[in-house]
């Protein structure tokens, strides 16, 4: 049994006794992946001088880029980045790539493949080959209903690079709360960074937490994708900038959970400025390459000012110089080609997605029955909602993402994300029960060729992630 997870597109078991780590271990690598090679020698017990930049290290484990970084498309357009390769023999370990975002998979898997033996660790003789099913493999999280600060941000980033997830799309405004700070509109967290909605914490990311959030990512080969919710969710910016009401008044702060009932105004001069200045500061403070405007449940909306909404959020997120991301219900808008759109209801607007994807957009798939992390697994579960249904691990394990959107061509796929919603869910506890295990499960469908995926098999191998889990103190849900 191999103990990576996701399981890799090939796992060759070899011959003979395997690699064995001693603390002395060399471990090489390119200056590039210094940062995933001090975590590959933490994780393998070795002693941090004993990691050294030049490529050769006979008789040790060596990372390896094996061609220039420059001309491969990235995220969401291709997986070639992030292919790697390993070979473990008795006299020595190779992983190349040819690029950093491979190698720090490699590196990854190779940790977990490590099996305590009598005091050390050993590396079974093998020869992995793998690359992604899919570019995008995200996870969203609304830090807006109950905010969750910079550590656990942290942590949910290192279980991502665990799971060799590569985006993190952070929900950082919505009518509970406003999280990041705005240099321009300081009044946005002044006032409605204090709020959240009922039992949770409320607080937010100034430009430095936010810095901090980024830089771990990227450290850790994930983009972070920031969405600003407009032109619905806009409750906390109409309690904070009160120009934006008909009547020059801040409405009042709102902890329900109720959706659909604030709106941005077209008519309202205010309104185009505010966008302009918010997404030009969010894309100043966000090295990705990708803004996420939002778009969902305009319910309080009439279709053609929905419509015009949206094209004045597009056009300020282009003028950035950034790709607009936008959750599905802004599809019947003309976007931009290479705009991201969100399939997530899947009872509503399928049609309008494949159409929007024929037209050039690209569709990341969060169909909430299977990737709606915030469902209960089952109706004793303490936390989490159910509209979209109950989400078990198996279920969360048993899907297949091109299935979910008749009529969508599989090219026009950008990937998946699952999301978790925090209207139930105020703590780090609270949010990785929710999350673990069912982001593994999740994970081992973005990432592993569907005829390789077997329930059982996974099963197995989560036992040795769930006692990971436990030392590094996470919660997880037992079932
Ligand atoms: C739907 S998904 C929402 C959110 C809720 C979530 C709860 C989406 C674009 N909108 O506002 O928090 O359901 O599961």
């Amino acid at each position: 049994m191999t103990r990576a997870l996701p399981l890799p597109a090939l796992v060759d078991e070899r011959p003979g006794a395997g690699f064995l780590v001693t603390p002395r271990t060399l471990i090489a690598a390119p200056a590039a992946a210094a940062a995933a090679a001090e975590r590959l020698a933490e994780a393998l017990g070795v002693e941090r001088d004993a990691l050294t930049d030049t490529q050769d290290a006979a008789g040790g484990i060596a990372l390896r880029l094996t061609a220039p970084v420059a001309d491969l498309p990235a995220v969401p357009e291709s997986v070639d980045r992030e292919a790697y390769a390993i070979t473990v023999g008795e006299d020595g370990v190779v992983v190349t790539a040819s690029d950093v975002a491979g190698l720090r998979h490699g590196a990854t898997v190779l940790a977990q493949l490590a099996e305590p033996v009598g005091g050390g660790l050993l590396l079974p003789a093998l020869r992995v080959e793998d690359r992604p099913r899919f570019a995008w493999r995200g996870l969203s999280l609304d830090v807006a209903r109950s905010f969750f600060p910079v550590a656990s941000i942290h942590r949910v980033l290192d279980v991502m690079a665990s799971l060799r997830l590569n985006v993190l799309h952070l929900h950082l405004t919505d009518d509970q709360g406003w999280r990041l700070e705005i240099a321009s509109r300081p009044r946005l967290t002044e006032l409605s960074g204090g709020t959240a909605v009922d039992g949770g914490d409320a607080g937010f990311y100034t430009a430095a937490d936010y810095a901090r959030i980024v830089d771990r990512a990227a450290d850790l080969g994930i983009v972070v994708v920031p969405e600003v919710d407009v032109p619905g969710h806009v409750n906390a910016a109409l309690h904070a900038e009160p120009a934006l009401n008909p009547d020059g008044e801040p409405v009042d702060v709102y902890t329900g959970t109720e959706v659909g009932f604030s709106r941005l105004r077209l008519e309202n001069a205010e309104t185009v400025p505010f966008l302009t200045d918010v997404f030009t500061d969010v894309a100043a403070m966000t090295p990705g390459p990708f803004l996420h405007l939002g778009g969902d449940e305009p319910l309080s909306l009439d279709g053609d000012e929905y419509v015009a909404l949206v094209d004045r959020a597009v056009e300020a997120v282009t003028r950035t110089g950034k790709r607009a991301v936008a959750w599905q219900e802004a599809a019947r808008t003309s976007l931009p080609a290479g705009t991201v759109v969100q399939f997530w209801h899947e009872q509503q607007d399928a049609d309008v997605v494949a159409a929007a994807a024929a037209a050039g957009a690209r569709v990341l798939l969060s169909p909430a029955s299977r990737a709606y992390l915030d469902m209960k697994y089952d109706e004793d579960s303490p936390l989490g909602l159910t509209w979209a249904g109950c989400l078990t691990l198996d279920d969360a394990y048993g899907w297949e993402p091109l299935e979910t959107l008749p009529g969508l061509d599989a090219a026009h796929v950008a990937g998946v994300e699952a999301a978790v919603w925090t209207e139930t869910i105020h703590t780090d506890d609270d949010l990785f029960s929710m999350l673990l295990p069912r982001l593994a499960a999740f994970a081992e469908v973005a990432w592993t060729p569907p005829h390789r995926r077997d329930l059982a098999a996974f099963r197995e191998r989560l036992d040795v992630v769930r006692a990971r889990w436990t030392a590094q103190g996470l919660a997880a849900d037992p079932r």
